[in-house]
């Protein structure tokens, strides 16, 4: 009697847990698989990051936005993920086309753009026209904070040692950045005089020099925002043009790989790219997928400086996915091709391992002229036309034919200059879009300033609570556990950590996520550190979840590394205990399986995806 009465107060006390999780996270009932509106963002989100738990940080290129900051249009908000409103901030650099990421300290960074501009982006006198100053060598700084006082910090001489527009950054093992190639000077695409195919650090290495990456000469004009991603082995993994290489940044050597079968990738054919999650089921492999991007037959139909070299707004950019594991060995790897083609579509990690992929058109490419007669056949100014109003999920773990999914839909276009963030609810902001010179209502593609959410399937189920997690994480040393209502849901129960990334152009740098080991002893779970390699995953912020049945907790911000930038303590790899409860590994697995079977209804059929990429595989540069 009196252990059943305990059994029902404690049944009780798990569920009030539950549903106290969902209420204090902001989680409304009826939201899974839609998407919303909710707000506006002041300036058009041409960059986007999430900063705190309830805090997105928001860039503009600087331009005539309606609200003003100390006398001039403001081109940068804090934005407010819980009530909606913003904050406006001064930055005073041109922000246009820049390149951001977290360091190992906890700062972001936000680095290179474009000279002082004024009315339809035409150059002004630093200073003058809309107030900017020239942003090529900027490096900007931010400590994001909850209580509405943290500033940008913009000063002049804090500077890069070269100009760069459109610049990819990435962070490393010490908690530092590495910031790749970009352009001295603006235009559509570079020639080899405005291209800028080198790298530095921040904080310098090497005296502050900038020093040669042949890939980023090699691939001029589709060298713009590399695809980069820190591996393992410390090298980095660059793509851009048609080629791949690791980059071994400390001998300036390289490891050339297969060039990428299908179209180009890289801005202004943007296919969206991802780190898929290291797991301890895959070894902690780095697998890296592109998807989408276009081709425009020969190199020289790219263009130049001025614009690209025929009629793109109208063609229809490529379903293509490929895949590669770089350090495992192999070349590419073709995957479930895309529905329907896609330029400038965008992954988001999702907490439970699948990858939202949304934004971007059909037909076109990035980029925009001010010149109505232009041979790309603009429409208004926009390079691209035909927005995918149909937001994708993939699941890297389902079987070939069976990875994409509809989730959700919208009525807004989010053409160039769109971005995305996973938000700690593991719901994704969606804003941006401004395939213009300037601020324009006049066109077909107007200046977005509207943001919207979208929410995961999951969303409006029960969610664990966060409460165990730590608040910082190390490289190896002593693990620490988690107390779970039930052995049955420690037996599904796992830690992982997304990097959100900063968000631009169809990237978010630094995106990825870790999964940790664990073991569990009855309900409770022993979970590891991260493995003793900071390569795996660079110092800095990140947001932890615990996932139950691939149902992840709210988010919390969490400071992974010694919270320094420098070389970080490494510790030896995590011991767990030994895993003791009912269920046994081969049923866990059974469990995870049955989940993903049971949206096989909706996903595409094998045959119509295996036409597809046999098509893209025809396609050439
Ligand atoms: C605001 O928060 C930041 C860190 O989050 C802190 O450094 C700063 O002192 C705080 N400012 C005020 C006025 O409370
Ligand atoms: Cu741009």
């Amino acid at each position: 009697m009196l252990f059943s009465t305990q059994m029902t107060l404690l049944k009780g006390a798990v569920l009030g847990a539950l549903l106290l999780a969902s209420a204090g996270s902001g989680v409304s009932a009826g939201k899974a698989g839609t998407m919303e509106v909710v707000g506006n963002s002041g300036v058009s989100a041409q960059m986007m990051f999430l900063g705190t738990e309830n805090k997105v940080y928001i860039l503009d290129k600087t331009e005539n936005n309606p609200i003003k900051v100390n006398g001039h249009p403001a081109w940068a908000v804090e934005y407010d993920i819980n009530t909606n409103r913003y904050r406006t901030m001064d930055v005073r650099s041109n922000t246009f086309c820049a390149g951001g990421m977290t360091l190992g300290d906890g700062r972001w960074l936000v680095t290179g753009g474009n000279k002082a501009t004024t009315t339809n982006g035409a150059t002004a006198q630093p200073g003058k026209g809309y107030g900017s100053y020239n942003g090529g060598k900027s490096l900007r700084f931010l400590s994001p904070c909850d209580n509405g006082s943290c500033q940008w910090n913009d000063q002049a001489s804090n500077a890069l040692n070269t100009e760069r527009w459109y610049p990819t950054v990435e962070p490393l093992r010490d908690g530092s950045n590495i910031i790749l190639g970009g352009m001295r000077d603006g235009g559509f695409v570079p020639s080899q005089g405005s291209n800028n195919p080198t790298y530095e650090f921040y904080p310098p290495k090497h005296n502050g020099g900038s020093r040669p990456m042949g890939i980023l000469q090699r691939t001029v004009p589709m060298s713009l925002f590399p695809i980069a991603y820190l591996m393992s082995s410390g090298e980095v993994f660059v793509q851009a043009g048609k080629e791949a290489t690791l980059w071994n940044y400390a001998k300036q050597s390289e490891r050339g790989l297969p060039n990428i079968p299908g179209p180009p990738r890289v801005y202004p054919a943007s296919g969206g790219s991802a780190l898929l999650p290291l797991t301890p089921d895959n070894n902690y492999r780095e697998t890296i997928l592109i998807c989408g991007g276009m081709s425009v037959g020969k190199t020289s139909n790219w263009g130049n400086e001025g614009g690209v070299g025929m009629a793109i707004t109208q063609k229809p950019a490529s379903t293509s996915c490929e895949q590669i594991s770089p350090i495992a060995g192999g070349g590419w790897q073709a995957v479930d091709a895309l529905p329907q083609g896609r330029s400038m579509g965008q992954f988001i990690q999702l907490p439970d391992g699948t990858l939202w992929f949304g934004n971007g058109v059909t037909t076109g490419v990035a980029g925009y002229t001010t010149n109505p007669n232009d041979v790309g056949r603009p429409v208004g100014q926009s390079y691209g036309d035909n927005p995918s109003y149909q937001p994708l999920v993939y699941n890297p773990k389902a079987s070939m034919g069976n990875r994409w999914k509809r989730v959700g839909s919208t009525n807004i276009g989010r053409l160039y200059h769109s971005t995305a963030t996973l938000l700690p609810d593991s719901s994704i902001l969606v804003s941006g879009s401004n395939p213009n010179s300037d601020v324009n209502m006049n066109v077909k593609w107007k200046t977005e300033y509207r943001v919207e959410r979208w929410y995961p399937e999951f969303y409006d189920a029960p969610r664990p609570s966060n409460a165990g997690l730590p608040r910082s994480f190390s490289y190896g040393g002593p693990g620490f556990t988690i107390n779970l209502p039930s052995a049955a849901q420690a037996a599904k129960a796992k830690v992982v950590l997304v990097r959100t990334g900063f968000s631009t152009h169809a990237m978010n740098m630094g995106q990825r996520m870790i999964e940790l080991k664990s073991s569990r002893q009855g309900s409770r779970l022993s979970v590891a550190q991260l493995p003793p390699n900071p390569n795996l995953f660079a110092p800095g912020p990140a947001l932890a979840f615990v996932v139950v049945d691939g149902v992840p907790s709210q988010g919390k911000m969490v400071m992974v590394g010694n919270g320094q930038i420098g070389t970080q303590p490494v510790g030896a790899e995590t011991q767990l205990p030994a895993t003791n409860g009912r269920r046994d590994v081969e049923e866990e697995r059974e469990v995870v399986e049955e989940r993903h079977l049971s949206h096989h209804d909706d996903a595409l059929t094998r045959s119509g995806v295996h036409a597809r990429s046999h098509k893209t595989s025809n396609e050439r540069l």
